[in-house]
């Protein structure tokens, strides 16, 4: 089975760096996945990708040797399983909360007898190899978000789950969990709290830790500070840098005189 690079570099104690695709377009993904992005991340959560996108974008980013994560919609058996049968290389499942919420979305990605996957590797198996089936449970990143009050309170048994390779922190939604504003948590106290606590539990528990950025400081910041799966940014985020850059470059930014950023997801 062709190896996953990225989940290789964490079990290694690496770091791996890669953006979030919501654009629902195979141009985009093939475009992407040709940067030097260590992994890829399509987002049929928040994205606006739906899994017949989903079945072209990933065969786009299989052009290239880049690691092709998908964020489910929720820690759905059904769907994890159809992500993964469509080559998804690991799952990012939003909104955990309790360890019972780890044991179902983990078992979603492995086969029996340690999971209760569904055969049926349509594509996978073409990307994978043919070994697919027997390897698949050692190779399938699974990715889970601590995002919730919930989530941090049970932040220590959700990294003590078996088959857990990493968890991710989702900072819109931290930040709401801990009464702040969605995205507005970074620097304030009782969100760097929260981020110390997953990045606690993720230590004491041999396993990787990630998060989602707002910004190029705040990926170098992390990547500073040792995280294993650093998002920088998404597509619409980058795409809308490049733009206002270029348009403030030219001295054509009329709209936004303040280079201000909407307010992107
Ligand atoms: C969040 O910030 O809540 C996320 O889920 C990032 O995509
Ligand atoms: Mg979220």
């Amino acid at each position: 089975m062709r190896p996953n690079t990225t989940l290789r570099t964490w079990r290694a104690g690496g770091q791996t760096l890669g953006t979030w695709i919501g654009l629902a377009n195979t141009q985009v993904a093939e475009l992407m996945a040709n940067f030097d992005f260590d992994w890829l991340c399509v987002d049929t959560q928040h994205g606006l990708v739906d899994y017949a996108d989903l079945c072209n974008m990933l065969p786009a980013i299989s052009t290239t040797d880049t690691t092709p994560f998908v964020r489910v919609p929720w820690n759905e058996p059904y769907v994890i399983m159809r992500a993964l049968d469509a080559g998804a290389y690991g799952v990012v499942v939003p909104m955990i909360n309790t360890a019972e919420d780890a044991r179902r979305a983990v078992a979603a990605c492995k086969y029996p007898p340690e999971g209760m996957r569904s055969y049926g590797p349509s594509r996978a198996i073409i990307y994978g190899g043919p070994d697919y089936g027997q390897k698949a449970n050692d190779e399938i990143a699974v990715i889970l978000m601590v995002e919730t009050d919930e989530g941090l309170a049970n932040v220590e048994e959700i990294a003590a789950t078996p088959g857990v390779d990493c968890l991710f922190i989702g900072p819109s939604d931290l930040s709401l969990a801990v009464g702040l504003e969605p995205g507005k948590g970074w620097g304030e106290p009782a969100f760097n709290e929260a981020v110390a606590a997953i990045e606690a539990a993720c230590a004491r528990h041999g396993i990787a830790i990630g998060l989602y950025t707002h910004s190029t400081e705040l990926a170098i910041e992390f990547w500073q500070r040792g995280y294993h799966m650093v998002d920088l940014l998404g597509d619409s985020r980058l795409l809308a840098a490049g733009v206002r850059e270029a348009l403030s470059a030219i001295g054509h930014l009329r709209t936004k005189p303040d280079n201000s950023t909407p307010e992107l997801y």
